[in-house]
């Protein structure tokens, strides 16, 4: 497999491969064992605003190609991809970390997205309405933007470039696209497929480097009319701010606190799966992951012991290893973060059942591996149950009732996924209705959206919009109302209209 050798890679600007106009270089090397991937352009200002022309250069021509067609390029990349998968999964494995069975789920998720987007392109529906007056016709129809900028994030190195640029093509759009510094391969990887399926050059422009730079300067770029970003909390405030004096569409995905909460009448170890699963998969570097689980008090002792003995049983080492459960945190500094939360944890009196430590040895010493992680008795205002930590690490939060554990559940600032196992469905249809999340699951983890229902959250998660689904056509197309007299007077509305 033409994985292993590290190569150098370049930008694509208006149809040609080019390195960053001042040469510079970054590195690109697996979180597992510190292998080296790839070397990329480290770009800046000057091909931000080369990419950000190409776009909108090929947004004229792109615009004016039958959606149809540009459905039938989604499609075929969707071919490529499912041709693929393996190679895709074990590089994903390699540069982001994710174990095998999670990184084809990512791929998956792209490959589904291309065929829900291609299949747009025979869609993308507006409305016929009625109209007051007599000989007259009226539409709405999804228009076209013009350049998008698209700034994602690692932990979806295949699937989150899927929600963001394929909506945008197929709605007419041209974009620059800024892989995540952790994950340039497979965003270049992303970006050499689209090319193959037979997308034109200049409409999917990529620019690798920093968010300071790439991205500030694509933010801030008078021509880029919409960005789509998914990232912290922070970040999102610093992009909002700064496209505000341009009135760009920004459309935010940033992350969340999600919470399982199981109640007494659940099934334990259907529980425990799901908690298992959404917790510790993918390092718990999920924006949907759970990291509190709400519990009631007549099924927490049985709950905690087990928890605690299933992440005891699960398995560090190499994403790409068949026995691997869980593979290692993208970064050192992600290491440290997700460690100093052990201690603030520790520090606020919450009880350490499991895990709390910097996985080494057996191989793991090149890499940034955390043990699975299980605070018990946490109170819901502690910081380890309010603030992302974007690790293996989960909060056990006790409650007396049904009304504590969905007051609990809402006590956070994030809004994204939330779930609930119980078996009485008064139960199950009153947590659909009160849990203040934009995604919520019934007898399942917080994880595993699919791509044609819309996926995004309430409060800090985001700022009203969403990824996927028919949602997702929203972001990046502008509504246009058309109105056609065929009566050959002039008729006016709410006045004639009125006689
Ligand atoms: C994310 O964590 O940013 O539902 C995306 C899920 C996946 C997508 C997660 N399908 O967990």
């Amino acid at each position: 497999m033409a994985l292993l050798g590290s190569k150098t890679f370049q930008n694509y600007i208006a149809g040609e491969w080019t390195d960053a106009a001042s040469g510079e270089t970054f590195e690109s090397t697996s979180p597992a064992n510190g292998d080296a991937i790839g070397t990329f352009p480290l770009s800046g200002e000057e091909d931000v605003n080369r990419a950000v022309a190409a776009a909108k250069e090929a947004f004229e021509e792109w615009r004016l190609v039958p959606a149809p067609k540009r459905g039938e390029i989604l499609f075929r990349f969707g071919e490529l991809l499912r041709d693929q998968k393996e190679d895709l999964a074990q590089l994903m494995a390699r540069e982001m970390g994710k174990v095998l069975a999670e990184a084809r789920g990512d791929v998956q998720e792209a490959i589904d997205m291309a065929y829900y987007m291609g299949g747009e392109g025979r869609r993308l529906f507006g409305q016929t309405t009625p109209s007051e007056l007599r000989d007259k016709f009226q539409m709405s129809v999804r228009m076209p933007i013009g350049v998008i900028g698209v700034i994602t994030p690692w932990n979806f190195p295949i699937a989150i470039p899927s929600w963001k640029t394929l909506p945008a093509l197929v709605a007419g759009n041209t974009i620059v696209f800024k892989p995540a510094t952790d994950t340039p391969t497979l965003g270049q990887r992303y970006v050499e497929l689209m090319l193959e399926a037979g997308l034109p050059g200049g409409v999917l422009n990529v620019v690798h480097g920093g968010g300071g730079t790439v991205g500030e300067t694509l933010v801030r770029h008078p021509d880029v009319r919409v960005i789509s970003l998914t990232g912290s909390r922070e970040t999102g405030v610093a992009v909002l701010k700064a496209a505000a004096d341009g009135l760009k569409h920004v459309h935010l995905e940033l992350g969340g606190k999600n919470a399982i909460i199981v109640l007494d009448d659940a099934d334990p170890d259907l529980a425990v799966e799901g908690i298992i699963w959404s917790a510790f998969g993918t390092s718990g570097q999920r924006c949907t992951a759970a990291s509190r689980v709400i519990v009631q008090r007549g099924i927490y002792e049985e709950l905690q012991g087990k928890l605690v003995a299933a992440a005891e049983g699960l398995r560090l080492g190499y994403g790409w290893e068949d026995d691997t459960d869980v593979g290692p945190v993208i970064n050192k500094r992600s290491l440290e973060k997700i460690h100093s939360y052990t201690e603030i944890g520790q520090e606020e009196g919450a009880r350490l059942l499991t895990g709390g430590e910097v996985a080494t040895g057996d191989g793991l010493s090149d890499g940034f591996y955390y043990r699975p992680t299980i605070f018990g008795d946490v109170e819901p205002g502690m910081r380890i149950a309010q603030e992302e930590i974007f690790g293996p690490t989960t909060a056990l939060i006790p409650v007396d009732s049904f009304d504590d554990a969905i007051r609990a559940a809402n006590g956070v600032k994030y809004g994204l996924s939330s779930s609930i196992f119980t078996r009485d469905v008064n139960k199950a249809f009153r947590a659909m209705r009160d849990l203040d999340t934009g995604i919520t699951y019934i007898n399942a983890g917080t994880i595993g959206a699919e791509v044609h229902l819309p996926f995004g959250g309430t409060k800090d998660t985001g700022n009203g919009h969403r990824e996927a689904g028919q949602a997702a056509l929203d972001v990046f197309t502008e509504w246009k109302s058309i109105y056609v007299d065929y009566s050959g007077r002039l008729q006016k509305a709410q006045i004639d209209a009125a006689e």
